[in-house]
């Protein structure tokens, strides 16, 4: 007899980088409810309404239970049709293998989507097959979104994990740029609650500013908010060291003692004044100078940016200039300021630094990061002839095709390869292509520790989750997925198959081995987590420089010379084209990127892929909100719904990305309904950050027109 019990579980929600605790009511395999976990010492009982989706993921009808196998149903027209694991997996293995074997291994193309770092078992397995495939044509969401925070923290920390997390709780000055954590809940941040907390620095007389070219749910209750012209932060923030250095306010402290390059960093911009940044920027130079000094000034303040500020043409001098910001200020490595984690499973001392421009990619010599190619040119490397063309794909939990630019040729070259393998448990528009899918058990099927979002958290936290449910018969976790698939191809290629071990007790030796194990007080260790199922409070961030530093002598590097080779780069390109709207993009606090758009809880109320512009811009091209405008880039042209919103900055129209569903081939009843529209049809994957390869998705040059009727 089946078990109906009812039981609550303590889990966490993987879906964002939060990580917020939660405790789930079941009876029997039904979830009954979903809430915060008050007793967790991060996120403290805070949940946002996304919370909820685990039980609609779980329960999803779409979802894929058993691998799929595409087959010709007629002349160019495919169905996916399920069949069995060992068939699914001997086909796949098969076609890695004779690629690899006819073609060589760069024939193997793979990209790997954001979950994969919220899967913690993917994070941990992968290996087990790709070290048989070293292939160069890697990719992954990284370079859509932060891989210039990576290479600035590789260059100035010496580890491309090593980031600087604000310490929001103890700050009195917080400048954002490009961040919208309201919607977000906060990335390269882990940082449940983020509207208390800032809430909180206010009522303590502290202040927020948020520069940003929209009046975003996090400028709204900011103490200030600037509008910014998109891609010209770098004129803003360069301006901003300028009147650093002009006006004596630097003073890095402590950090002088091992603090390299800020004599270069001064030269550089001694041209760069407020009044060359304001006409760039939008921003008047007063107010330029005034936020330096607050900045400067303040007992503890925090200089940060995210995705706004990564994902455009200047994205690592952007993220560069910040750090500088906050080391000259002094308020690097300070409780108030920005200070590294020492999480429990150490990932800077667990995983390699990072390494980049070992090697370029063949069609547009874009350069690697950490043995990947930027995304923007994957579909290059599937379209140009010649030793190293990509001929199978592999994908696992991404969906290139609506979140990386020019997705709608992404979306035709996949239909040019020889064979497509995905690891996923959606049928949309990416594995649409694939001719096996291979699905993995749902998140509340698996237990969870976060590998990755530790290491960027306000607290040094840690929390393990057991399995909600048990795993159904037959079904396979992503791991075992990695580690079937890797033993076949081994077995195929005669090479040696690596051992596996499941995530948790690789976990546990990390746990064990690491700051707070078994030579510490503390004895973590997985077996100590499942007692504390709350999570483990490891206290606050701390200062911990020189120590915690990476780089050679342990000092840190800010005269980097590919860095201020671009700022000379900057300079020049001057970044004004005034006769163009400038594109950038929006998230909703119950979208996430393109993969949650199947639950009805989530999509409930208003539509949300309509194209937000500023009255007057809509006044002046004699149009009214609700009309459909085409909107139209150098690669293609897209129609949306628009809606006039004094939110936008005049010059500047915002859509969100992750939309354009319903796609002939994908399943997704719900999604399909509110399909929307793909932004990333017409962001242009030659528009890079050329400095990092990271897609300029924010602040595409665009021509709006009225849709023809
Ligand atoms: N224009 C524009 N484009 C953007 C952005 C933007 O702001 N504007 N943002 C960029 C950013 S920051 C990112 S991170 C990327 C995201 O880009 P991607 O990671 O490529 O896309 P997602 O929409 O996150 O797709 C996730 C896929 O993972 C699958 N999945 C979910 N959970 C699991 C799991 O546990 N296991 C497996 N195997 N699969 C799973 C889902 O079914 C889905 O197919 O998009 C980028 N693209
Ligand atoms: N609800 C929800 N949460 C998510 C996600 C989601 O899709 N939905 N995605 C997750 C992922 S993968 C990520 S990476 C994080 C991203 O987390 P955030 O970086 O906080 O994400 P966004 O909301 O995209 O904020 C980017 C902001 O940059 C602004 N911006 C655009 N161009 C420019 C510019 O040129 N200059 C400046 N200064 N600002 C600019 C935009 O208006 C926007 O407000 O969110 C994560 N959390
Ligand atoms: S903020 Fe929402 S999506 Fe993110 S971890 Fe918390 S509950 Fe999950
Ligand atoms: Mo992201």
């Amino acid at each position: 007899m089946s078990d109906t019990s009812t039981r609550t579980h303590h889990r966490v929600c993987h879906l964002c980088e939060a990580m917020c605790g939660l405790l789930i009511q079941t009876k029997g395999d039904k979830v009954t409810d979903i809430r915060g976990d008050k007793d967790d010492p991060l996120s403290r009982g805070h949940v946002c309404p996304k919370a909820v989706a685990l039980q609609d993921i779980h329960e999803d009808p779409d979802r894929l239970r058993k691998p799929m196998k595409r087959i010709r149903s007629a002349p160019g027209e495919y169905q996916h049709v399920e069949i069995e694991w060992s068939e699914a997996l001997d086909l796949a293995a098969d076609a890695l293998a004779s690629t690899i074997e006819k073609q060589g291994v760069d024939a193997v193309g793979a990209y790997f989507g954001n979950p994969s770092v919220h899967n913690y078992g993917m994070l941990t397995h992968q290996r087990n097959l790709f070290r048989h495939i070293r292939t160069r044509n890697r990719f992954s969401a990284t370079s859509v979104d932060q891989l210039p925070h990576h290479l600035v923290s590789l260059w100035c920390f010496g580890h491309m994990l090593l980031h600087p997390i604000p310490d929001v709780d103890r700050t009195h000055y917080f400048l954002m740029l490009g961040a919208n954590p309201l919607a977000s809940n906060g990335s390269i941040w882990t940082v449940p609650d983020v509207r208390q907390r800032l809430k909180d620095l206010k009522s303590r007389g502290g202040k927020l500013v948020v520069v940003d070219p929209r009046r975003t749910e996090t400028a709204d209750m900011a103490s200030e908010h600037l509008f910014i012209r998109p891609g010209s932060d770098a004129a803003f923030l360069l301006a901003m060291i300028h009147v650093l250095f002009r006006d004596g306010l630097v003073a890095p402290g402590p950090l002088s003692t091992f603090t390299d390059g800020l004599d270069e960093v001064a030269a550089a911009v001694s041209g760069l004044s407020p009044d060359w940044a304001a006409p760039l920027t939008g921003i008047v130079a007063e107010d330029i100078v005034r936020i330096a000094h607050e900045l400067a000034e303040a007992e503890a303040g925090i200089c940060y940016g995210r995705m706004g500020v990564s994902t455009q043409a200047y994205g690592a001098l952007c993220q560069w200039a910040i750090q500088v910001i906050n080391v000259a200020t002094g308020h690097l490595d300070k409780p108030g300021g920005s200070l590294f984690t020492l999480p429990a499973m150490d990932q800077v001392v667990n995983t390699n630094p990072g390494g980049f421009g070992r090697f370029a990619s063949r069609g547009r010599g874009l350069p690697e990061f950490n043995y990947e190619l930027p995304a923007a040119t994957m579909v290059d490397e599937i379209r140009t002839e010649g030793e190293g063309q990509i001929r199978l794909m592999f994908t696992g939990a991404g969906n290139p095709v609506l979140s990386t630019p020019n997705g709608r040729v992404l979306d035709e070259a996949f239909e040019e390869l020889d064979f497509m393998i995905s690891v996923d448990p959606a049928l949309n528009e990416t594995t649409r292509h694939a001719d096996v899918i291979l699905p993995p058990t749902s998140p509340l099927e698996h237990d969870h520790y976060d590998i990755a979002f530790h290491n960027l958290a306000i607290r040094n936290t840690a929390r393990y989750s057991s399995a909600v449910f048990e795993k159904p018969e037959g079904a396979l976790h992503d791991w075992e997925i990695f580690s079937e698939l890797g033993a076949r191809v081994a077995a195929r290629l005669n090479l040696e198959p690596m051992p596996t071990y499941p995530p948790d007790r690789m976990v546990d030796a990390a746990l064990k081995s690491g700051p707070y194990g078994e030579h510490t007080d503390w004895q973590l260790s997985i077996d100590k987590l499942k007692a504390h199922p709350s999570g483990i409070d490891l206290g606050p961030l701390e200062p911990s420089c020189p120590e915690r530093l990476q780089t050679p002598a342990q000092r840190i590097q800010l005269a980097i010379p590919e860095v201020l080779a671009d700022i000379r780069r900057f300079v020049q390109d001057g970044n004004v084209d005034s006769d163009h709207y400038r594109l950038i993009g929006r998230r909703h606090v119950r979208d996430n990127n393109s993969w949650m758009h199947n639950h009805h809880r989530l999509m409930k109320g208003k539509p949300r892929c309509q194209l937000l512009m500023h009255p007057d811009d809509v006044a002046k091209e004699g149009w009214r909100s609700g009309m459909l405008v085409t909107i139209q880039s150098r690669v293609g042209a897209i129609d949306a719904e628009l809606a006039a919103s004094d939110e936008m900055m005049p010059g500047v129209v915002s859509l969100p990305h992750g939309y354009g569903h319903g796609l002939a081939g994908t399943r997704g009843e719900v999604a399909s309904r509110h399909a929307g529209v793909s932004c990333n049809d017409i962001t242009d994957e030659q528009f890079v950050d050329q400095l990092s390869g990271n897609a300029a998705v924010n602040g595409v040059s665009v021509r709006l027109s009225a849709a023809a009727a």
